[in-house]
């Protein structure tokens, strides 16, 4: 039998062997086990191109998930950090790519150094509790399910534990894709995005160690809205880059816990929309926004025409200055042909 196994990421495991190696005093000291400090705060963003490449042509496998659910300190914005809950120690956790018919083994490790019990349910499970019951494990245990994927599609998981609102605004939700018999439609560059809110005790902008607030979580009231885990953690370095002629396709998901995204690109048009994540029927075209619900997702395409900066929006704009905001960079020639600033006459290139 062929298994895969993956998703464990070398510095995790590096980690790991690092706190093995070094005894039990340094699993327990936060720095040493990569775990953070508000002077040292562990970088929680995840890249928008951190997924696997497609699997397309092949048939049914066992594949092999291995999570770390584990509590770091991370870095929330310029000057400001929080105690984060994560998979695998970044927001979203892994994007999964399995295929239909595919057994999937997934274990799932609560790091020794967790205060919270942690398990893991996946929407795209046909099961109890998705996994949920099988994978709940207090600090320092493993525990594991196996599972077939029936339905292709883009599906959320998420940390189960209750209150379950609380893990997912702490950071514990990302995707698993079950393609299609055959794969999906190829294109040139796949990125992969969630929106979540954090509730913090302290007003958006702060500085210093935020904590959550337990009240606010309750009324639905957050401070930080987040593409991937920070405030603005799209933009700069990690802003998503592609050229003209090239077509992209966006994995969205919702983590949430609450608040359903209305998904906007602006200055693009989403050619294709795979709607509410359902990848096999055909897709949506011509779509300005998408909704995205909480514990959902949604695909989408665009083929890039005409090169500038488009900005990744929640249109729900408030949330923009909320830190909700992301980039995509397009480099490439000018295409006057299809846009161009200002008018013939003031370019003085009068009609005749
Ligand atoms: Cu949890």
């Amino acid at each position: 039998m062929n298994t895969r196994s993956f998703l464990l990421s070398t510095a995790a495991a590096a980690a790991i062997a690092l706190a093995g190696a070094a005894g039990a005093s340094w699993a327990h000291d936060a720095h040493a086990a990569g775990l953070g400090t508000p002077e040292a705060p562990v970088d929680v963003i995840r890249a928008a191109t951190d997924l696997p490449a497609a699997i397309g042509e092949r048939g049914p496998e066992t594949v092999r998930i291995g999570l770390e659910t584990v509590e770091v300190t991370g870095r929330l914005s310029d000057g400001a950090t929080y105690h984060y809950w994560t998979f695998n120690r970044k927001v979203p956790g892994p994007f999964v790519r399995v295929r239909v018919g595919d057994t999937v083994e997934v274990a799932l490790e609560n790091h020794e150094d967790s205060m919270a019990m942690h398990n893991v349910d996946f929407h795209a499970v046909t099961g109890l509790h998705g996994g949920g019951h099988a994978t709940l494990a207090a600090p320092g245990e493993t525990k594991g399910f196996t599972f077939k994927a029936l339905n292709p599609g883009l599906y959320v998981y998420h940390c189960a534990v209750g209150p379950a609102a609380q893990h997912i605004a702490n950071g514990m939700y990302g995707l698993i894709l079950v393609e299609p018999e055959g794969g999906l439609p190829p294109v040139d560059r796949e990125f992969y995005v969630m929106q979540g809110e954090l509730y913090t005790f302290e007003p958006y902008g702060s500085s210093g160690q935020l904590t959550e607030d337990y009240d606010k979580l309750m009324n639905e009231m957050p401070e930080y809205y987040v593409f991937n885990g920070a405030d603005q953690a799209l933009t700069g370095d990690n802003a998503l880059r592609a050229e003209v002629g090239e077509t992209v396709r966006i994995y969205f998901g919702v983590g949430g816990p609450n608040k359903t995204s209305s998904f906007h690109v602006i200055g693009e048009i989403f050619d294709k929309v795979y709607n509410l994540g359902s990848m096999t029927g055909e897709p949506l075209p011509d779509v300005q926004t998408v909704l995205v619900p909480p514990g959902g997702a949604a695909a989408v395409d665009m083929k890039l025409e005409v090169p500038g900066e488009y900005l990744l929006v929640d249109h729900a704009l408030s949330r923009a200055a909320r830190g909700l905001v992301g980039k995509l960079v397009v480099e490439g020639p000018e295409q006057p042909d299809i846009f161009r600033e200002g008018l013939e006459e003031q370019l003085g290139m009068v009609h005749q």
